[in-house]
């Protein structure tokens, strides 16, 4: 379809992408099969935890045959010092990805710390602003680039006030299993995100990794943020009522 890029995977990429589909769809079929062993009504985190791998499952597949990205001129490149007419592949379905599944790990974590929803829809609203920063960003083909992504950073350092500020502190006003669940999972998650745009600015931003080391990054950030989380906030959910978190 004409739809190639002079900078992308290589099989090994490739691989790799599969690879990680592969535990995303096992963590998938995991949280679905610990849900069935509780009553309908205590299977909410289960559920939301199941939907996010699900997604990133197929995204995975998506990037691991080559498709969901298109091709973006790139401002640098350390491979190509004629860098004008070097095209990288940008995977767009990332941020499909992530559109989808990080207001369900917010949810997730601001249910769990008994927000009211109100706030927690606001939030969610500024991942939303950040995540479709970032895809603009990426997808623009000047150095414009950085001034979206100068948004998408602004929002995450609000989420990050949220939830190590006003969740952490309402969590710990609902009990030691609470807080214990909130401090695991809100510690994994400040930590991990702030490595994203990290990734960002080296690949689709700055184009200093190569597409295939881009797949390892962002990969080990994804099986951390999603099944790993995922399995520390079912474990820790099991002694907590719902009812103790308004739900
Ligand atoms: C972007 C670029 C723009 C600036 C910022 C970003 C942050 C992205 C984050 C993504 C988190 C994704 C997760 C996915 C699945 O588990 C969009 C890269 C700040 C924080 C947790």
């Amino acid at each position: 379809n004409g739809a190639t890029a002079d900078i992308s995977i290589t099989p090994r990429g490739s691989d790799w992408y599969f690879a990680v589909c592969a535990v995303m769809t096992v963590a998938a079929f995991s949280f679905i099969g610990l849900s069935l062993r509780r009553p309908r009504r205590d299977r909410l985190f289960h559920y939301i935890t199941a939907a996010v791998v699900f997604v990133a499952a197929i995204a995975y597949f998506s990037m691991g045959s080559n498709l969901g990205f298109t091709p973006i001129a790139a401002e640098y490149s350390r491979s190509n010092p004629k860098v004008r007419g070097t095209f990288r592949e940008i995977f767009y379905v990332r941020y499909i990805d992530w559109f989808i599944t990080t207001p369900l790990l917010l949810t997730d974590l601001m249910l769990t710390a008994g927000m009211p929803w109100p706030t927690i829809f606001f939030v969610i609203m500024v991942d939303e602003i950040m995540i479709i920063t970032g895809l603009v960003g990426a997808l623009v083909q000047s150095v414009y680039k950085w001034g979206y992504f100068a948004f998408g950073c602004f929002a995450l350092i609000y989420i990050t006030y949220h939830l190590v500020w006003e969740s952490r502190r309402n969590a710990a006003r609902l009990g030691t299993d609470v807080n214990r669940a909130f401090l695991t999972c809100g510690s994994l998650t400040a930590f991990l995100w702030i490595l994203y745009p990290i990734a960002w600015g080296l690949c689709e931003g700055g184009n200093v990794i190569s597409p295939d080391s881009e797949a390892v990054f962002y990969g080990i950030l994804d099986l951390l943020a999603k099944p790993v989380f995922g399995a520390l906030l079912i474990w820790n959910h099991r002694n907590i009522d719902l009812a103790r978190l308004g739900l």
